[in-house]
């Protein structure tokens, strides 16, 4: 068996240290590493003043990973710069917030040719290089210009934007076509997939050859609709646990037979928070009767605090939260409980397993696993229920879920009227099939699937790459 070399922004730390999705993925892929004595390549979160390209390594619980320091323009601006201001919000549809900076662009080539040179030596002939996300596209490419043919993979965890929207970023074309020198691309849904076929075919002139598989020029790609998963079973573990079972009774106590609705989110302008508030505000506009017989938990850790946009939208929500409270509030009950820090997966999924309903209304989102989580989380004699956005990769596997149009108050407000009074045989019905799907296509399939397509039948299937 060939090894598996993973490249990714971030390297994660090994199990027993880290939370939530990151920790499922990192899970998931220290398992690929280890059954294939793979490396696990990427930046250390530390800084140099003058890069050197030395590489740490590291060997914990049979996992080998290997990190390299980067200067601090290097940050601003492939990380904070392109891939951060750049990147995401173009990706997400928010041309409105990306900004396109020739800087950005220019850090972003230049450290992924320093992530190209660094990895370098590292790759011996037989390995299969898998990349991570949205930080690398151009990596696959730096590599075969340095002479390697072996099989390449990239999987994408956020949304790929439509066509016309990917065509005002300056690099586009060039981005595009770089993404050919790798052999597979992953996507969480098949909207992402054809937007991708869309751009290369409408902009670059790739041709579609059938079953996924596009050709430009002399390069062929196979595209994969691959939806990532949580850790199932690690997270069952997690709501079976005393922890969670703690957190459990202190919640449905500190809700006084009142309703939980909650929402955790990184807090990202993505994630639909402020038109999330709106929504229940017109809920609680439009449904006197039912006030005080929920409120809101919002969990929402601040993240990318560098970046401006960030900074202003914590400050709406700040204002918007006080707001509500002020003009609903009551003696004996506050609407919204707003808490901006992270936590354990374990408290978490006792957090979860309290809630009757789960509001995850991001405005695009590659997956998201917290609707995935809050599923898992539940009691099957008496789930909660699951009202999630439209516009959640995460939307195409869980149709049985309450789904809405993040962007109308109105649907939001009605969702949450609705799931505070669905009858327990409607909330099993409709919570089943979310269950058994979450289970089922964890993140342990996700990665199967996508290192099957990657070494078909263990077979390494080599094409021409010409330098
Ligand atoms: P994220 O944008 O980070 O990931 P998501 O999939 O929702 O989004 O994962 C968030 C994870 O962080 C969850 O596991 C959640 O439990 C955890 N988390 C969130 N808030 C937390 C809090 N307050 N405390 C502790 N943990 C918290 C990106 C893409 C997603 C895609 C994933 C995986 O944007 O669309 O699903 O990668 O591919």
């Amino acid at each position: 068996m060939s090894r598996l070399i993973i490249i990714s922004n971030r390297v994660s730390a090994p199990k027993g240290s880290m939370s939530g999705a990151q920790g499922g993925l990192a899970v998931a892929l220290q398992a690929a590493l280890r059954e294939s004595g793979g490396i696990w390549f990427g930046w250390s979160g530390e800084y140099t003043d003058q890069f050197t390209g030395q590489i740490n390594f590291q060997r914990n619980e049979g996992v080998t990973t290997a990190t390299v320091d980067l200067e601090e323009q290097d940050i601003e601006e492939y990380y904070n710069g392109y891939a951060n201001r750049t990147l995401w919000p173009l990706f997400h549809y928010r041309i409105d917030l990306a900004e396109y900076e020739r800087d950005f662009a220019g850090g972003y080539q230049r450290t992924n040719e320093r992530f190209a040179d660094t990895v370098r030596p590292l790759i011996e002939e037989e390995d299969v290089i898998w990349i991570q996300d949205y930080h690398m596209f151009p990596l696959g490419a730096e590599l075969r210009k340095r002479g390697f043919n072996n099989r390449m993979g990239f999987f994408l965890h956020i949304p790929w934007p439509p066509r016309r929207l990917l065509t005002t970023l300056p690099e586009a074309h060039e981005l595009v076509a770089s993404m050919f020198a790798y052999d597979v691309i992953g996507f969480h849904t098949q909207e992402w997939l054809e937007s991708f076929c869309d751009f290369a075919r409408i902009e670059l002139g790739a041709t579609l050859e059938g079953d996924g598989v596009v050709r430009l020029g002399d390069r062929t790609v196979q595209l994969l609709n691959c939806p990532i998963g949580i850790d199932s079973q690690d997270f069952t573990k997690m709501t079976n646990s005393d922890v969670a079972a703690a957190t459990f009774d202190q919640m449905r106590k500190s809700a006084v037979d009142r309703a939980m609705i909650v929402g955790v989110d990184r807090l990202d302008y993505s994630k639909g928070l402020e038109e999330r508030f709106n929504g229940y505000e017109r809920f609680l506009e439009e449904n006197p009767e039912q006030r005080k017989e929920q409120f809101l938990l919002q969990i929402a850790p601040p993240s990318r605090a560098a970046v401006d946009s960030y900074q202003r939208i914590r400050a709406r929500l700040e204002a918007m939260s006080g707001h509500i409270n002020g003009a609903y509030a009551d003696l004996d009950w506050v609407p919204i409980r707003y808490v901006n820090q992270g936590y354990p997966r374990d408290v978490l999924a006792g957090v979860y397993r309290a809630a009757r309903i789960g509001l995850v209304t991001p405005l695009r989102d590659g997956m998201n696993l917290v609707a995935k989580e809050f599923v898992a989380a539940q009691d099957p004699e008496d789930p909660g229920v699951l009202i999630l956005s439209r516009f959640a990769g995460a939307a195409a596997q869980m149709p049985t879920a309450l789904l809405v149009n993040p962007l109308s108050a109105e649907e939001i407000a009605d969702a949450i009227s609705q799931a505070l009074v669905m009858p327990l045989k409607e909330r099993i019905e409709r919570w089943k099939p979310l269950y058994d799907n979450v289970m089922e296509e964890d993140v342990s399939w996700w990665r199967e699937r996508f290192t099957a397509a990657l070494m078909p039948e263990g077979q390494l299937q080599r094409q021409e790459h010409p330098a």
